[in-house]
Protein backbone atom coordinates (compact mmCIF):
# COMPACT_ATOMS: atom_id res chain seq x y z
CA UNK A 1 0.00 0.00 0.00
CA UNK A 2 1.29 3.86 -0.33
CA UNK A 3 2.95 5.04 2.31
CA UNK A 4 2.93 8.92 2.37
CA UNK A 5 5.30 10.14 4.88
CA UNK A 6 4.14 14.08 6.46
CA UNK A 7 1.92 15.98 8.40
CA UNK A 8 -1.35 16.45 7.12
CA UNK A 9 -1.72 20.21 7.92
CA UNK A 10 1.52 20.64 5.18
CA UNK A 11 0.01 21.83 2.22
CA UNK A 12 2.43 19.81 -0.15
CA UNK A 13 1.88 17.00 1.72
CA UNK A 14 -2.42 17.86 1.30
CA UNK A 15 -1.81 17.35 -2.68
CA UNK A 16 -0.61 13.78 -2.25
CA UNK A 17 -3.82 12.88 0.14
CA UNK A 18 -6.53 15.13 -2.02
CA UNK A 19 -5.16 13.16 -5.05
CA UNK A 20 -5.22 10.11 -3.55
CA UNK A 21 -8.96 10.50 -2.40
CA UNK A 22 -9.39 12.30 -6.48
CA UNK A 23 -7.78 8.87 -7.78
CA UNK A 24 -9.29 6.76 -5.06
CA UNK A 25 -6.32 4.86 -4.13
CA UNK A 26 -5.41 4.02 -0.46
CA UNK A 27 -2.90 4.73 1.60
CA UNK A 28 -1.23 4.73 5.07
CA UNK A 29 0.09 8.33 6.70
CA UNK A 30 2.80 8.60 9.40
CA UNK A 31 2.61 12.04 10.74
CA UNK A 32 6.27 13.39 10.35
CA UNK A 33 7.73 17.11 9.93
CA UNK A 34 6.45 19.98 11.74
CA UNK A 35 5.67 19.04 15.36
CA UNK A 36 6.98 15.80 14.71
CA UNK A 37 10.39 16.47 13.96
CA UNK A 38 12.43 13.48 12.43
CA UNK A 39 13.73 15.62 9.04
CA UNK A 40 16.99 15.25 10.22
CA UNK A 41 16.99 11.78 11.18
CA UNK A 42 19.87 10.03 8.73
CA UNK A 43 17.11 7.02 7.80
CA UNK A 44 14.90 9.58 6.68
CA UNK A 45 17.61 11.55 4.78
CA UNK A 46 18.49 8.91 3.24
CA UNK A 47 15.33 8.36 1.65
CA UNK A 48 14.98 12.23 1.13
CA UNK A 49 18.05 14.23 1.23
CA UNK A 50 16.31 17.72 1.40
CA UNK A 51 14.80 16.62 4.94
CA UNK A 52 11.57 18.28 3.71
CA UNK A 53 8.29 16.43 3.44
CA UNK A 54 6.09 14.75 1.72
CA UNK A 55 8.10 11.13 0.98
CA UNK A 56 5.92 8.49 -0.15
CA UNK A 57 7.10 4.73 -0.77
CA UNK A 58 5.30 2.46 -3.06
CA UNK A 59 6.42 -0.82 -3.20
CA UNK A 60 10.41 -0.19 -3.87
CA UNK A 61 9.89 2.96 -4.89
CA UNK A 62 10.82 6.48 -2.64
CA UNK A 63 9.63 9.64 -4.55
CA UNK A 64 9.60 13.01 -2.72
CA UNK A 65 8.98 16.53 -4.47
CA UNK A 66 5.06 17.10 -3.88
CA UNK A 67 4.25 17.86 -7.72
CA UNK A 68 6.21 14.98 -8.92
CA UNK A 69 4.70 12.53 -6.44
CA UNK A 70 1.01 13.83 -8.46
CA UNK A 71 2.11 13.22 -11.74
CA UNK A 72 2.98 9.70 -10.40
CA UNK A 73 0.12 8.71 -8.79
CA UNK A 74 -1.97 10.37 -11.90
CA UNK A 75 0.27 8.32 -14.25
CA UNK A 76 -0.07 5.11 -12.65
CA UNK A 77 -3.74 5.04 -11.40
CA UNK A 78 -5.55 7.59 -13.39
CA UNK A 79 -3.39 7.90 -17.23
CA UNK A 80 -5.40 8.67 -19.75
CA UNK A 81 -8.41 9.59 -17.87
CA UNK A 82 -9.64 13.21 -17.68
CA UNK A 83 -7.60 13.63 -14.75
CA UNK A 84 -4.56 13.06 -16.33
CA UNK A 85 -4.88 13.33 -20.23
CA UNK A 86 -3.10 11.32 -22.35
CA UNK A 87 -3.58 14.19 -25.55
CA UNK A 88 0.13 15.67 -24.76
CA UNK A 89 -1.25 19.34 -25.46
CA UNK A 90 -3.71 18.43 -23.36
CA UNK A 91 -2.22 16.88 -20.35
CA UNK A 92 0.74 20.29 -21.17
CA UNK A 93 -2.29 22.99 -20.84
CA UNK A 94 -3.15 21.26 -17.33
CA UNK A 95 -0.04 20.37 -16.10
CA UNK A 96 1.50 23.95 -16.85
CA UNK A 97 -0.41 25.23 -13.70
CA UNK A 98 1.54 23.22 -11.49
CA UNK A 99 4.79 24.33 -12.19
CA UNK A 100 3.02 28.44 -12.02
CA UNK A 101 1.84 27.09 -8.43
CA UNK A 102 5.64 26.52 -7.30
CA UNK A 103 7.28 29.08 -9.18
CA UNK A 104 5.09 31.96 -9.05
CA UNK A 105 1.55 31.76 -6.24
CA UNK A 106 3.19 29.77 -3.73
CA UNK A 107 6.28 32.05 -3.10
CA UNK A 108 3.90 34.99 -2.95
CA UNK A 109 1.68 34.21 -0.78
CA UNK A 110 3.96 32.35 1.57
CA UNK A 111 5.29 34.85 3.65
CA UNK A 112 1.73 35.77 4.18
CA UNK A 113 0.90 32.50 5.22
CA UNK A 114 3.95 32.34 7.37
CA UNK A 115 3.57 35.46 9.28
CA UNK A 116 0.05 35.32 9.69
CA UNK A 117 -0.54 31.86 11.19
CA UNK A 118 2.65 30.45 11.89
CA UNK A 119 4.18 33.45 13.75
CA UNK A 120 2.91 34.89 16.76
CA UNK A 121 0.93 38.20 16.78
CA UNK A 122 3.39 40.15 18.22
CA UNK A 123 6.54 38.96 16.11
CA UNK A 124 4.90 39.35 12.22
CA UNK A 125 6.14 41.58 10.08
CA UNK A 126 3.20 43.39 8.59
CA UNK A 127 5.46 45.12 5.26
CA UNK A 128 6.26 41.72 4.50
CA UNK A 129 2.75 40.66 4.34
CA UNK A 130 1.51 43.69 2.56
CA UNK A 131 4.26 42.25 -0.20
CA UNK A 132 3.18 39.26 -0.18
CA UNK A 133 -0.33 39.55 -0.27
CA UNK A 134 0.38 42.27 -3.76
CA UNK A 135 1.77 39.80 -5.13
CA UNK A 136 -0.64 37.11 -4.55
CA UNK A 137 -3.68 39.40 -5.63
CA UNK A 138 -1.84 40.17 -8.45
CA UNK A 139 -1.11 36.10 -9.63
CA UNK A 140 -4.72 35.75 -8.24
CA UNK A 141 -6.02 38.07 -11.20
CA UNK A 142 -4.49 35.97 -13.50
CA UNK A 143 -6.13 32.53 -12.16
CA UNK A 144 -9.41 34.73 -12.09
CA UNK A 145 -8.56 35.54 -15.70
CA UNK A 146 -8.55 32.25 -17.14
CA UNK A 147 -11.39 31.24 -15.08
CA UNK A 148 -13.46 33.37 -16.99
CA UNK A 149 -13.61 31.22 -19.69
CA UNK A 150 -12.38 27.47 -18.34
CA UNK A 151 -14.70 25.79 -15.36
CA UNK A 152 -10.97 24.21 -14.34
CA UNK A 153 -6.91 24.92 -15.20
CA UNK A 154 -6.76 22.65 -17.55
CA UNK A 155 -10.17 23.37 -19.18
CA UNK A 156 -13.87 21.84 -18.50
CA UNK A 157 -12.53 19.18 -16.61
CA UNK A 158 -10.69 18.74 -13.40
CA UNK A 159 -7.02 17.21 -13.80
CA UNK A 160 -3.85 17.33 -12.22
CA UNK A 161 -3.67 21.28 -12.62
CA UNK A 162 -6.13 21.64 -10.38
CA UNK A 163 -4.39 19.83 -7.16
CA UNK A 164 -1.23 22.31 -6.46
CA UNK A 165 -3.12 25.34 -6.98
CA UNK A 166 -6.72 24.46 -5.91
CA UNK A 167 -4.54 23.99 -2.27
CA UNK A 168 -3.12 27.13 -2.69
CA UNK A 169 -6.29 28.88 -3.30
CA UNK A 170 -7.49 27.21 0.08
CA UNK A 171 -4.92 29.16 1.84
CA UNK A 172 -5.34 32.36 0.03
CA UNK A 173 -9.05 32.01 0.60
CA UNK A 174 -8.80 31.61 4.03
CA UNK A 175 -6.11 34.27 5.06
CA UNK A 176 -6.89 37.57 6.83
CA UNK A 177 -6.28 39.33 3.83
CA UNK A 178 -8.00 41.84 1.31
CA UNK A 179 -8.60 40.45 -1.33
CA UNK A 180 -9.65 41.97 -5.06
CA UNK A 181 -13.04 41.19 -6.34
CA UNK A 182 -12.33 37.85 -8.44
CA UNK A 183 -15.64 36.53 -8.83
CA UNK A 184 -14.29 33.39 -10.96
CA UNK A 185 -12.19 32.47 -8.87
CA UNK A 186 -14.69 32.40 -5.95
CA UNK A 187 -16.44 30.46 -8.51
CA UNK A 188 -13.78 27.75 -8.85
CA UNK A 189 -13.25 27.66 -5.15
CA UNK A 190 -16.67 27.21 -4.53
CA UNK A 191 -16.42 24.22 -7.17
CA UNK A 192 -13.47 22.67 -5.29
CA UNK A 193 -15.17 23.34 -2.02
CA UNK A 194 -17.99 20.63 -3.35
CA UNK A 195 -15.47 17.72 -3.91
CA UNK A 196 -14.90 15.27 -1.39
CA UNK A 197 -11.47 14.93 -1.11
CA UNK A 198 -11.00 18.91 -0.90
CA UNK A 199 -13.33 18.90 2.32
CA UNK A 200 -11.32 15.70 3.80
CA UNK A 201 -8.06 17.05 3.60
CA UNK A 202 -7.98 20.96 2.94
CA UNK A 203 -10.86 22.28 4.68
CA UNK A 204 -9.54 21.61 7.95
CA UNK A 205 -8.49 25.02 8.94
CA UNK A 206 -5.10 26.67 8.71
CA UNK A 207 -2.40 25.46 10.91
N1 LIG B 1 9.25 21.34 -3.27
C1 LIG B 1 8.95 20.47 -2.14
C2 LIG B 1 8.79 21.34 -0.92
C3 LIG B 1 8.53 20.52 0.33
C4 LIG B 1 8.37 21.41 1.54
O1 LIG B 1 8.79 22.58 1.56
N2 LIG B 1 7.72 20.85 2.56
C5 LIG B 1 7.54 21.58 3.79
C6 LIG B 1 6.11 21.39 4.30
S1 LIG B 1 4.88 22.05 3.20
C7 LIG B 1 8.45 21.01 4.86
O2 LIG B 1 8.91 19.88 4.75
N3 LIG B 1 8.71 21.81 5.90
C8 LIG B 1 9.45 21.31 7.03
C9 LIG B 1 8.59 20.48 7.93
O3 LIG B 1 7.37 20.42 7.78
O4 LIG B 1 9.16 19.88 8.86
C10 LIG B 1 7.67 19.69 -2.45
O5 LIG B 1 6.84 20.21 -3.20
O6 LIG B 1 7.49 18.56 -1.98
Amino acid sequence: MLHIIGRNNSSNVQKVLWTCAEIGLDFERTDFGGPFGGNDDPEYRAKNPNGLIPTVEDGDLVLWESNSIVRYLAAKHGGGSRFYPADPGARALADRWMDWQLTVIWPALLPAFLNLIRTPEDKRDMDVVATAVAKANAAAKILDTHLTTNAYLGGADFTIGDIPVGVVTYRYMNLDIERPSLPNLEAYYARLCNRPGYQKYLMIGLS
